[in-house]
């Protein structure tokens, strides 16, 4: 695969084949041509109005790329500090549990800045819905590595790969958290794929299905293409996203719905 230059990311869509605009989005996202981010942004907000909560749902967001959503989401949504989305989400919850509260947070953002945020939140079995777009990079600051950049991976700041000796090994949050008492539902997608979209969408239903039956905490991981800082183009993103981040990541359902 060709390394190619990110100095500034592309201008146009290699290639645009429908709209795909739900109404709840108000309108076009700012993000780089094949970023992985809008795509979620879309099946969560398409899952939104198919529940029938987007009257009574409140969303927190964190610091990344996807920041830039809360212009366009038609839903209730607060921006808070760096990492600490879990801590609002308990919150608003714990004040309006008659709401939907979701999170939606980078893996710089989650595991990184707001590591211990998740982990409690999970643990007190707070009942509110996180969403995780794990790309391996700081993408809004440039690509540096994360803690979930996976071995090989190339960041600005592991240009040759990440490697175990020299930065250790990445942090699988979704694992983690499945493993405790407090947890309702945990997932984790991917969108490289048409079939990934629709398999990441059931399980974001799931999710807010689990929290409006009081099942707990719930996590969705879901691996997202960032073209811009892996060093590779639009179109070469999705086949990186298999050969490096879904071979440390498996996809599936690593906590199911007790109910199911
Ligand atoms: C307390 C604090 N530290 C650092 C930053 C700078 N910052 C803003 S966005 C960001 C990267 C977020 O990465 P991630 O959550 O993975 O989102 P991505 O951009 O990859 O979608 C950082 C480090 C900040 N805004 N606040
Ligand atoms: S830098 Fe990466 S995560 Fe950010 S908008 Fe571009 S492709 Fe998406
Ligand atoms: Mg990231």
């Amino acid at each position: 695969m060709d390394i190619v230059s990110t100095d500034r990311p592309p201008e146009t869509a290699s290639r645009k084949v429908a709209e795909f605009r739900p109404p709840l989005q108000l309108g076009e996202h700012s993000l780089c041509p094949g970023c992985g981010e809008p795509v979620v942004l879309r099946v969560l907000l398409e899952t939104l109005q198919e529940l029938g909560l987007v009257d009574r749902t409140i969303g927190v967001v964190g610091h990344g790329c996807y920041g830039s959503f809360v212009r366009i989401m038609d839903v209730d949504v607060l921006q808070c500090l760096h990492g600490r989305a879990p801590a609002c989400a308990t919150g608003i919850k714990r004040m309006r549990p008659d709401t939907a509260v979701f999170t939606l947070q980078g893996d710089g953002d989650m595991v990184n800045e707001g590591l211990q945020e998740v982990i409690h939140a999970a643990a007190r079995a707070e009942n509110v819905t996180c969403i995780l777009l794990n790309n391996g990079v700081f993408g809004d600051t440039g690509g540096q590595q994360t803690t979930t950049t996976v071995l090989g991976q190339r960041t600005k700041t592991s240009l040759d790969g990440r490697e175990a000796d020299q930065h250790g090994y990445p942090i699988p949050i979704a694992d983690i958290v499945a493993q405790l008492d407090g947890v309702g539902y945990v997932a984790r997608g991917a969108v490289g794929t048409a079939g990934g979209v629709a398999r990441t969408k059931r399980m974001i239903r799931n999710a807010f299905e689990s929290q409006l039956a009081g099942e707990g905490f719930g996590l969705v991981e879901v691996l997202t293409m960032c073209p811009t800082g892996w060093f590779v183009t639009a179109p070469q993103g999705p086949d990186y996203l298999a050969e490096s981040m879904e071979q440390t990541y498996p996809l599936g359902e690593l906590r199911p719905r007790r109910s199911s």
